[in-house]
């Protein structure tokens, strides 16, 4: 058998086993069409039976969550974590709350961490877990509550050697927070078994910024390796939390002007550069919605409805919110609108179909598990200074979480060149990140 033989009768089956599952069978489609050439080199692999492992996760959590609203009612929740692969190291990656959680989803994040993880050089393994409680318009207290009894189930499948989440899309600072203080009363473990806490108890500077910061780093190294900058390029973003926030303050620090920015209700549009302290103010301060933008700028604009961000013209589109915004109608008016370079600081944000667009047209294309991946390396720094019991200072943080973006995008590049796809930063990401999980795996023998 042939790696493009192997490859997909291992499709085929995941495809039977998982039927529903459809983001799931995105991200597992886009990470195998890229290692046909691995396994053409490495036939021990397809004897080791390594893909058909890799595919399936080690273990999957369930769990019921219920709690009490304000109003003295019960509402119950459906709480995941799915740990996926341990090879290099403890199961590590976010929890995210969202009313659109669901196992594939879950699935599907926690199979692309995997690699990414591993593209981080860092001793961390994949997982991936939160539920689809939806913390829009609940008070702290809710918030808390429903942390809580998260916890109270979670806690006795993880720990600072076994299983560290962190944050994602509806799990910031205040989350980690409630979840952390939950952890420690009812195992009385003060440990690093989260990531992305407080800096008074445990967190690492530069964990707010990891994932933005690390987005652009990423690009600025891809934009510079084909000769250019982020300097004076109109740039998008989508999202307007976490990831968006500080990939646009790294932009325009580095001369970028970004315009646009949205959540999921709408989009603004700011033709002289969004002023990032009014949106820190509504998002960070005051939790409200971007469309509030508009009253503190009024030469801006507010658009209903977040998919029109893609129709506006931009040298650099960085989507930064969730899995499928930029489906393939998106991705031709974007090329139609001469975009240089996407990349990605949401998970899958853009579909198969998008990807195939911007490949056609020469998109300098930088895929999730590469260009996000600094928030999560990041977050293994942080467990290191938890070990160490020590901090490190911000600039200390951020020339390391620098260099491993720039080593990403070098490692990536050099596995594409090495597998004859030079220039298709998705394939040597993906073989990038599967070399090594592969090896571990290999040394480890069929467990
Ligand atoms: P936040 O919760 O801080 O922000 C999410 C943003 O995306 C909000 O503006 C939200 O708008 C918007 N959004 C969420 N769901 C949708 C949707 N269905 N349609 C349109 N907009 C939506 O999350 P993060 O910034 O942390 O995460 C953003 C992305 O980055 C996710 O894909 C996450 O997996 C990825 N990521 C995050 C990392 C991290 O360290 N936080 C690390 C690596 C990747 P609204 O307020 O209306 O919901
Ligand atoms: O998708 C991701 O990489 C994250 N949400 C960050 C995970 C982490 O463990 O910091």
């Amino acid at each position: 058998m042939n790696g493009k033989e192997y490859v997909s009768s291992v499709l085929e089956k995941v495809k039977k086993t998982n039927p529903a599952e459809k983001e799931f069978l995105d991200a597992v489609i886009e990470v195998l069409n890229s290692l046909a050439p691995v396994f053409d080199k490495y036939p021990e692999f397809i004897k080791a039976g390594l893909l058909e492992r890799i595919v399936e996760p080690e273990r999957q959590i369930l769990f019921r969550v219920p709690w009490v609203d304000d109003n003295g009612n019960v509402q119950v929740n459906r709480g995941f974590r799915v740990q996926f692969n341990s090879a290099i190291g403890p199961y590590k990656g976010g929890l995210r709350f969202h009313p659109s959680v669901n196992l594939s989803i879950i699935k599907f994040l926690g199979f692309e961490q995997i690699f990414k993880n591993s593209l981080t050089g860092l001793p961390i393994g994949g997982g991936k877990g939160g539920s689809d409680f939806d913390p829009k318009g609940k008070s702290d207290n809710e918030i808390m509550k429903f942390c809580q009894s998260f916890m109270a189930e979670l806690y006795r499948h993880i720990g600072a050697d076994t299983d560290v989440p962190a944050g994602d899309i509806g799990v910031g600072g205040r989350e980690i927070g409630y979840l952390y203080g939950y952890y420690k009363k009812i195992s009385s473990l003060s440990e690093g078994v989260l990531t992305g806490k407080g800096l008074t108890y445990g967190g690492s500077l530069a964990r707010t910024e990891a994932t933005g910061y690390g987005l652009v780093y990423f690009t600025e190294e891809m934009l510079n390796d084909n000769g250019d900058s982020f300097k004076d390029k109109t740039v998008v973003i989508s999202g307007s939390g976490n990831v968006a926030i500080y990939a646009t303050q790294k932009a325009q620090e580095l001369g970028a002007k970004v315009v646009a920015l949205c959540d999921s209700n709408g989009y603004i549009y700011d033709a002289d550069g969004i002023k990032l302290d009014v949106v820190k103010d509504i998002k960070e301060v005051r939790r409200g919605r971007i469309s509030e933008y508009i009253n503190e700028v009024p030469t801006a604009e507010y658009h209903e409805g977040c998919r029109g961000i893609w129709t506006i013209k931009c040298d650099i589109a960085l989507p930064c919110a969730t899995q499928g915004e930029i489906d393939a109608d998106s991705a031709k008016i974007l090329v139609q609108n001469g975009v240089n370079v996407v990349a990605e600081g949401a998970n899958m944000p853009s579909t198969l179909d998008a990807i195939e667009i911007f490949q056609a047209n020469n998109v300098f294309f930088g895929p999730a598990k590469a260009a996000n991946a600094g928030g999560v390396a990041c977050s293994a720094l942080e467990m290191s200074q938890n070990s160490m019991r020590l901090s490190w200072t911000f600039e200390e943080v951020d020339v390391k979480l620098k260099d491993i973006m720039q080593n990403i995008y070098h490692n990536s590049k050099n596995a594409a060149i090495e597998f004859g796809c030079d220039g298709n930063i998705l394939v040597g990401s993906n073989i990038a990140g599967f070399m090594k999980v592969a090896e571990a795996m290999m040394a480890q023998g069929i467990v």
